[in-house]
């Protein structure tokens, strides 16, 4: 019997993020099919969809003189400058065709804000503007939440962070995300989610 209170949140699972993409995440495709198995597992499944509008501010290509990778300072932090990457309605932005995306319940899309990046599902980058994601877990009753997808670095981490910063109990598949890792991105980040309450699992 699934569990009502217990939901999938299925984290960036996107074609700019796979091997090919503009952002490619190593092996990034590589967790598609045990995503789409853990699926049944769930009553709820939520998806996100990284979706920005051409000309981003967190791409590189709108900061003169500087590279992807790079880091700038932005009004609301420090913001790494990317590729030009998941823009809206390009085939980059869609999901990676093999994921079982019937199966969502709800897909959110993020970064649509052109001066905002927005790693979490929850809120933009300068970390008060919502989503709605927390609304919709909370009228479902929807207390506990598992997580997979990419980069497990950055939006999963964030992701995470916050859901558990918001009163959730979270769980993090490793197994089921693949990094980005940065300049020491992925081990930050998996320290932060464990001073945070997350359970990496
Ligand atoms: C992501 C960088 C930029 C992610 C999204 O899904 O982790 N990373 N936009
Ligand atoms: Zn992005």
């Amino acid at each position: 019997m699934q569990d009502p209170t217990h939901a999938l949140l299925v984290i960036d699972v996107q074609n700019d993020f796979c091997p090919g993409g503009a952002l490619a995440v190593p092996a990034g495709d590589l967790i598609v099919p045990g995503i789409n198995a853990l699926m049944d597992d769930f009553a709820a499944v939520i998806l996100t969809q990284d979706w920005h509008p051409a000309g981003h501010a967190s791409f590189a290509s709108q900061h003169p003189g500087r590279a992807p990778m790079e880091l700038t300072q932005m009004p609301y932090g420090p913001q790494v400058l990317w590729p030009d990457h998941c823009v809206q309605g390009t085939d980059g932005a869609r999901f990676h065709p093999a994921l079982a995306t019937d199966r969502a319940d709800l897909i959110i899309r993020k970064g649509t804000n052109p001066a905002i990046d927005s790693y979490s599902a929850f809120f933009e980058n300068d970390r008060t503007t919502p989503t709605g994601l927390e609304g919709y877990l909370r009228t479902r009753g929807i207390t506990t939440l598992t997580l997979a997808g990419l980069a497990t670095d950055f939006c999963v981490n964030y992701s995470a962070v916050d859901a558990a910063r918001l009163g959730f109990s979270v769980t993090v598949r490793q197994d089921l995300c693949r990094a980005i890792d940065l300049g020491g991105s992925l081990s930050a980040a998996c320290a932060g989610m464990m001073r945070a309450g997350v359970t990496l699992a």
